[in-house]
C-alpha cells in the first residue's frame, strides 16, 4: 500500500516548505503549526515573485499579500491586501485565534498586525521593483487576469497552498500569495477566500488552488473539490472535475490560463489536476520522505 501523505503543497518549491512543515509538526504535533511553518518558507524567500518578500507589486507599486489558514474544527482566519508584513499567514492565524472575525483586509489588517506586534518590513525588493518599472513601459490599464501570461510566464505561478492530514485523520491547510503580478490596486485573489483558495472539511479532506485566481473564485473551486470528495470521489477525480468545470464554463477565456487544484482526503490520499501542463506538487509522507510529482492536466 502506498504511504499515506502527511503534508502536500503546490509546486516543486513546496518541497522546502514541506520540510519546514514536517519539522514543526514533529516538534508540536500540531497540523496548524505545520502548515504555518510551511507557508513561512516562500513568504521569506525573495526569489519567489508570487509570495511575500520579493513578490511582484500591484500596478501602483505596492506589494499586497493574501493569506488564509484553516483547521478541521471550523476555525479560519484570513488577511487580504495586507502590506508591509513579512508573514501574512501568521497574521491570518491571529485573526483566527484573537478576533471574532474570519477575514481582515487592507489598512485594517495592517493595523491589526502592528497591534499584534508584527514588525513592518519593506517587501518590494529592487529586483521586483525593476520588473514592475519594466512592465510599466507597456502597461495598458485594463484588468487582465492572466497578466503573467503576457510576460511569458503564465505557467510559472508560485502561490503556495499546503494541506495536511495526520494519521488520525485530522486536517489543516494554509495558502499564501502576493497574487497576480501587476494586478489592479485592491484586487483580491482566490487564495485568501475560504472555499476558493482553500477548503478544509472534517471527516472529508482539504483542497487548495493555484493559478489565475479569478477562474478559481468564479466556481468557489476548493469548496467544489471538497464537496466532490464528500460525495465519494478520489482527490484526483475531484480536482479533475473542478478543472473540467472551469474549462467548460469558460471555454476560450481560459485557453492560456493556468489553474491547478491539489487535494488530500482524510485517509491521506492525494490528487492534483490542472488546466495546462506544468503544475507540480510536493508530497511528504508520515515518515518525512518527500517526493515531487507532475499533476495530470487537461491540455
Ligand atoms: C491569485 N491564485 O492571486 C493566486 C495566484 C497564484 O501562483 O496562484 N499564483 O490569483
Amino acid at each position: 500500500e502506498a504511504p499515506r501523505a502527511l503534508i502536500v503543497s503546490t509546486w516543486d518549491f513546496g518541497a522546502a516548505a514541506n520540510a519546514a512543515a514536517y519539522s514543526a509538526w514533529k516538534k508540536s504535533g500540531s497540523l496548524l503549526d505545520a502548515v504555518e511553518a510551511g507557508a513561512w518558507v516562500p513568504e521569506a524567500d525573495a526569489s519567489n515573485h508570487s509570495v511575500g518578500l520579493g513578490g511582484y507589486p500591484d500596478r501602483e507599486g505596492h506589494v499586497t499579500l493574501d493569506a488564509i489558514i484553516m483547521d478541521d474544527r471550523g476555525n479560519v482566519g484570513a488577511v487580504g491586501a495586507l502590506e508591509d508584513i513579512l508573514h501574512p499567514i501568521s497574521v491570518a492565524r491571529r485573526v483566527m485565534e484573537k478576533t471574532p472575525h474570519t477575514f481582515l483586509v487592507g489598512e485594517g489588517a495592517r493595523q491589526f498586525a502592528i497591534a499584534q506586534g508584527f514588525p513592518t518590513t519593506r517587501l518590494l525588493t529592487p529586483e521586483a521593483e525593476a520588473a514592475w518599472r519594466e512592465w510599466l513601459k507597456t502597461a495598458k490599464y485594463t484588468p487582465i487576469a492572466n497578466i503573467e501570461n503576457q510576460r511569458g510566464s503564465a505557467l510559472d505561478h508560485d502561490t503556495i497552498g499546503i494541506v495536511a492530514c495526520d494519521a488520525s485523520g485530522r486536517l489543516a491547510g494554509a495558502c499564501t500569495t502576493s497574487g497576480m503580478a501587476f494586478k489592479l490596486r485592491g484586487r483580491l485573489g482566490d487564495s485568501p477566500q475560504a472555499g476558493s483558495g482553500l477548503m478544509v472539511e472534517p471527516g472529508v479532506g482539504a483542497a487548495t488552488a493555484t493559478g489565475v485566481g479569478e477562474e478559481v473564485t468564479r466556481i468557489a473551486g476548493s469548496a467544489r473539490v471538497v464537496s466532490s470528495m464528500r460525495a465519494g470521489m478520489s482527490p484526483m477525480a475531484a480536482c479533475r472535475e473542478a478543472v473540467l468545470h472551469i474549462a467548460k464554463l469558460r471555454g476560450d477565456a481560459v485557453k492560456d490560463a493556468q489553474v491547478g487544484f491539489l487535494a488530500i482526503d482524510r485517509n491521506g490520499r492525494v490528487g492534483a489536476y490542472s488546466l495546462q501542463p506544468g503544475f507540480t506538487y510536493a508530497v511528504t509522507d508520515l515518515g518525512g520522505q518527500t517526493t515531487v510529482h507532475a499533476a495530470q492536466s487537461l491540455g
